[in-house]
């Protein structure tokens, strides 16, 4: 049994921050678990990178990881298996993680087509990452320990057994997850909603029978930590990012 479980997520190619939450909350794999709680890409500078260092954390260190959309999108995108996710892909990130993966810098709104872009992209990561993809695609949606549930969104309340709702539940919920009355026996902590959404502020949200963490650091916010002691020996660090 680790002493502490710390939880981070949306980290979204912010390497650097990533970097310093760890140093920041003294991640030590010997003592703590850490769970991840998706959307590792996109946004961010360095996405390559996180990845990179999420695939050692979990083989090396235990380290849990959750998938995100962001990351299903991903993975879809390199596979051309979704249409839907090649028309988000650079409309919500996906510049950044063209330029981290391929190495050469796309420009915003350059009229170069899409789909010479997805094939540089496709063939890039296909040749020299295809670890990631594979690492990317079977990552689970939930986990579960004594006293919390860990997912990417949110679980959605209209679900008696909520491992029963679907994947898109996991990785997209919103409303009515965030104003609803507890409805698991244990707190949900999620990510994927942007805290300053639910309560004006970047830091850790702590609603009913759940708890957001995503602080934002994909566009200039912050990145945050929640320590685990305990049900009720919870702490909060935060990594905030300058623009
Ligand atoms: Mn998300």
């Amino acid at each position: 049994m680790k002493e502490r479980t710390l939880v981070i997520s949306d980290i979204h190619g912010c390497y650097d921050a990533f970097n310093q939450l760890l140093e920041l909350t003294a991640y030590d794999p010997a003592k703590d678990k850490l769970l991840l709680l998706g959307d590792f890409v996109d946004k961010g500078p360095d996405s390559r990178q996180v990845v990179e260092q999420t695939m050692s954390l979990v083989r090396n260190d235990g380290a849990i990881a959750i998938q995100g959309n962001h990351d299903e999108r991903l993975v879809d995108v390199v596979l051309g298996r979704s249409k839907e996710a090649e028309e988000k892909f650079f409309k919500h990130g996906g510049y950044e993680t063209f330029s981290s993966y391929t190495g050469s810098q796309l420009e915003k709104g350059a009229s170069a087509p899409d789909s010479k872009r997805f094939e540089v992209l496709q063939e890039t990561i296909k040749e020299k990452y295809m670890d990631h993809i594979d690492f990317l695609e079977q990552l689970p949606y939930y986990y579960e320990d004594e006293d919390f549930i860990y997912v990417h969104a949110g679980l959605n309340p209209r679900y008696a057994d909520w491992k029963k709702q679907p994947k898109r539940d996991f990785l997209y919920m919103k409303e009515p997850f965030h104003s609803s009355e507890p409805f698991t026996d244990k707190k949900v902590i999620f990510g994927h909603t942007k805290t300053i959404d639910l309560h004006g502020k970047a830091d850790i949200w702590f609603g009913k029978g759940k708890i957001g963490i995503d602080g934002g650091c994909s566009v200039g916010l912050q990145l945050n930590a929640l320590e685990i002691r305990g049900a009720d020996s919870l702490r909060t660090y935060k990594v905030p990012l300058i623009k």
